[in-house]
C-alpha cells in the first residue's frame, strides 16, 4: 500500500486550497437515477452531514449525473434528474456554504480524467467487478462500455480532488478500491505522488447496507424497493405493510429470517432503542405481532423523513436558488479539478 507522506498530501492540498491545508479532502456522489431513497440517506447522506461540519474535512458532494447516461435518459429528462437529486441533498440539509455541492456534468475536467484513467484500466479487471456482472444479468440488452468503465469514471470524480474520504455504502467498496489501484498505477507509472489513496468512510464504522423490505438484499432505486425521502406518508404505510414476513417464530431465541432482519434493520435506524429492543424481546419470546412491527416501523420512517420532505417542498419551488448553488458549486470544483489535472497533465509531458 502506497500512502503519502503528511508532507506529500499537505504539499498536494496547499496546490488547490492553501487554507485548507490539513484538512483531509472527502468526495462523494449519487448518481441521478431517481429521488433519493432510505438506502441513500443512511448509505451516504447521512455521512455528508456529518463530514460538512467536521473541520476537519473539506467536502465535494456531487450528483453525478455522467453516470446516468449508462441507461440513456431522455434528453428533456437529464436536467429535472440533476435537480431532482440536488433538490433532496439540500432536503437533507447539505449546505452549499460547507461542503461544494455541484453537478458532476460541470466539471469537464472530470472526463478528460476518465479518458487518461481509461489508459490504465484492463478489461479483465472491469469485468470482475461485482457491480458489472450484476447489471449484464439486469439489463443484457445494453451492456455498453460505460456501464464496463462505470469504476474508471467514478475513480475520476474521486482522483480529480485528490480524496482521502469516501462516504459511501458497502455498494461501492469494491469500486473505492478500483480508484486506488488506478491512482497508485499513474503515481508509480510518472513516477509522481499526484493521488493519495482514498478510503471508504462511515462514521458509524464499516459501510452499511441498508435493506429492502422485499426480502431481495439491497434498497435500490431500480429494484423498485425504495422507500423515498419525498414519499408521503400514506404511501410509506403502504410500502411498509407489504414487507415480507413469514408465520413468525415458533421457539424461543430462534434465528431471525433474513426479512425479518430487514425489517428491524430500518427499525434500528430510524426508530429508537427502547422500542428496537422491546420488538426483539417479543420476537424472542415468540410474542411478536408483524403487523404491530410494520405498522411501528411505518410511523418512525413518517417521523424521520417528515422534515426532510418538508424541505424538499421548499425547495422545489425555488428554483434560483438551485440554480445559484449548482452555479457556486460548479465553480470551486473546477477551481480544484483544473489544479490536479494540470499536475496530471504536467506529469505526463501532455503540456
Ligand atoms: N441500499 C443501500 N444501502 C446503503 N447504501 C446505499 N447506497 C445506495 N443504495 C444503498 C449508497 O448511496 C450512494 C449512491 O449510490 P448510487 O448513486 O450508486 O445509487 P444507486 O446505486 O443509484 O442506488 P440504487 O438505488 O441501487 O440505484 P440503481 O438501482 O439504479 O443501481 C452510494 O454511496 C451507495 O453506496
Amino acid at each position: 500500500m502506497q500512502v503519502p507522506s503528511f508532507n506529500i498530501v499537505e504539499k498536494l492540498n496547499s496546490v488547490n486550497f492553501g487554507y485548507f491545508r490539513r484538512m483531509e479532502i472527502v468526495v462523494s456522489g449519487i448518481r441521478s437515477t431517481g429521488c433519493l431513497h432510505l438506502g441513500n440517506y443512511f448509505g451516504a447522506v447521512q455521512n455528508f452531514l456529518k463530514m460538512q461540519e467536521d473541520p476537519a474535512y473539506h467536502c465535494y458532494f456531487f450528483i453525478a449525473d455522467y453516470h446516468s447516461l449508462t441507461t440513456h435518459p431522455k434528453p428533456e429528462d437529464f436536467k429535472k434528474n440533476t435537480r431532482d437529486v440536488l433538490i433532496d441533498y439540500l432536503g437533507c440539509g447539505l449546505d452549499p456554504e460547507k461542503a461544494v455541492v455541484f453537478a458532476q456534468s460541470d466539471v469537464p475536467e472530470i472526463p478528460e480524467l476518465y479518458l487518461i484513467l481509461n489508459m490504465l484500466a484492463y478489461k479483465g479487471e472491469l469485468e470482475r467487478v461485482a457491480s458489472f456482472k450484476d447489471k449484464v444479468r439486469k439489463q443484457e440488452e445494453n451492456v455498453n462500455a460505460g456501464l464496463l468503465t462505470y469504476p474508471v469514471l467514478m475513480a475520476a470524480d474521486i482522483l480529480i480532488h485528490r480524496a482521502h474520504k469516501v462516504p459511501v455504502g458497502k455498494d461501492q467498496v469494491q469500486h473505492l478500491e478500483m480508484a486506488r489501484n488506478f491512482g497508485n498505477r499513474f503515481n508509480h507509472l510518472y513516477n509522481a505522488e499526484v493521488f493519495p489513496e482514498p478510503y471508504p468512510f462511515n462514521f458509524t464504522g464499516a459501510p452499511i447496507t441498508v435493506p429492502g423490505l422485499d426480502g431481495t438484499g439491497k434498497m435500490g432505486k431500480s429494484d423498485g424497493n425504495g422507500i423515498y425521502l419525498r414519499d408521503g406518508a400514506d404511501v410509506i404505510r403502504k410500502k411498509v405493510m407489504k414487507a415480507v414476513t413469514d408465520s413468525g417464530p415458533t421457539t424461543p431465541n430462534s434465528e431471525m429470517p433474513d426479512s425479518i432482519k430487514n425489517i428491524f434493520q430500518l427499525l434500528t435506524l430510524v426508530g429508537d432503542k427502547a422500542t428496537v429492543d422491546q420488538y426483539t424481546e417479543a420476537y424472542n419470546n415468540c410474542t411478536i405481532r408483524y403487523g404491530d412491527l410494520k405498522k411501528q416501523l411505518a410511523e418512525d420512517i413518517v417521523r424521520f423523513t417528515a422534515p426532510i420532505k418538508a424541505r424538499i417542498e421548499d425547495i422545489i419551488k425555488d428554483t434560483d436558488y438551485q440554480q445559484k448553488v449548482l452555479r457556486m458549486g460548479a465553480d470551486k470544483a473546477r477551481a480544484s479539478a483544473s489544479a490536479t489535472l494540470s499536475e496530471v497533465r504536467r506529469v505526463m509531458g501532455i503540456q
